[in-house]
């Protein structure tokens, strides 16, 4: 066969070889380039070449010499490529699924907010049962014995009759009444948790909700401290501009009583809709702790007096986000709570 047929049969074959394995790589080198390989006979054969087409096959042959190694090295890069690839699948490069990440709920958010307000002022926050007897909820807080509250109609009673009846709190001031009996005087405390009243569900009212209430005791403790640490809270939750308004109210377990607005953070006091055109939202309940109250705890009135209040987190919460219905609170629909997501 002439040397330039031979030339062309080598560079097909290089071209249409196909390796699987680095053994597949190894045999073309050595049926190629090894000592009886086709391209090293060819160099073999060069010395029977007329000298007039040495210099021209010379070159020829170089160039096979170095196309073949050329071909052998791609072909061990794209092995060792696909080796690779194979040895770990993953693409390391490739961004991360997106994981499905939940939201803190509202009221925890509020709640939070409204506990870290207190601990500024230096509220300590205690817990109690929601399952609790007649004397927290009720006797130890001046609620006369026929008090309308104590009713079926308002209390989920767990077990009823007797003298100190089993019931589900109305309110979390069963958790200071044993902050009374259990912690020393002075007393400043926090009590957030679940609340339980036998009431229709609607836009405004829920059978379940949740409150923080706040008790501070000392000996001196006056009625312009308790109007100061409100509107303290008020700019802290509602922006430093807020005013606050107090009216006068009533609740057994303090004298005198007062319902506390903030001025409408929407509006600015012109009125809107979320204000009902009046420029002021509810936001709590507060008073003096009635001496009876203090004297059930067995606190002395004569030394020491006291302010304590109120607020519905759901409530504060609605204010907050303008949320029109309290049932969405309770319903846990993920549109609904996605809504929060940014707050996390
Ligand atoms: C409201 C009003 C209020 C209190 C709660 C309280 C607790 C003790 C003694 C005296 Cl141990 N008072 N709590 C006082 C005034 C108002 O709540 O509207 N809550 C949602």
């Amino acid at each position: 066969m002439a040397i330039n047929d031979k030339i062309e049969q080598i560079m097909s074959t290089l071209n249409e070889f196909k390796a699987t394995k680095e053994q597949d790589i190894e045999e073309l080198r050595v049926k190629m380039l090894g000592k009886k390989g086709e391209v090293t006979q060819l160099f073999d054969e060069f010395r029977n070449v007329l000298p007039e087409q040495k210099k021209e096959f010379g070159q020829r042959l170089n160039a096979l010499k170095n196309a073949v190694q050329e071909r052998i090295d791609s072909l061990r890069e794209s092995l060792a490529d696909s080796a690779a690839g194979s040895a770990s699948s993953f693409d390391l490069t490739k961004p991360g699924d997106k994981m499905d990440l939940g939201a803190r709920h509202p009221i925890s958010i509020t709640r939070e907010e409204i506990i870290s307000i207190f601990k500024k002022f230096g509220y300590s926050v205690a817990e109690g049962p929601e399952i609790e007897d007649d004397w927290h909820v009720f006797g130890a807080l001046n609620f006369p014995p026929e008090h309308p509250a104590r009713d079926m109609q308002d209390t989920f009673f767990v077990c009823p009759g007797g003298d100190n009846p089993v019931l589900l709190r109305t309110h979390t001031s069963s958790v200071q009444v044993r902050t009374m009996e259990k912690m020393p005087l002075p007393i400043r405390v926090i009590c957030p948790g679940r609340v339980f009243r036998n009431e229709a569900i609607s836009a405004r009212a829920h059978c379940i909700f949740h409150q923080v209430e706040g008790l501070y005791i000392d000996k001196n403790v006056s009625f312009a401290d308790l109007k100061q640490a409100i509107l303290l809270f008020a700019q802290e939750m509602f922006g430093p501009e807020t005013k606050i308004r107090l009216r006068p109210s009533y609740f057994p377990f303090t004298e005198p009583s007062a319902e506390v607005d903030v001025s409408c953070n929407i509006c600015h006091g012109k009125g809107c809709n979320i204000c009902k055109g009046t420029g002021w939202l509810e936001i709590l309940g507060c008073g003096m702790v009635d001496p009876n109250v203090l004297e059930a705890n067995g606190i002395d009135s004569k030394e020491y007096t006291g302010f304590a209040f109120g607020m519905g987190i759901e409530r504060i919460a609605m204010l907050k986000w303008q949320v029109k219905d309290l049932r969405h609170y309770f319903e846990n629909d993920v549109r609904f709570l996605k809504e929060f997501e940014t707050v996390i």
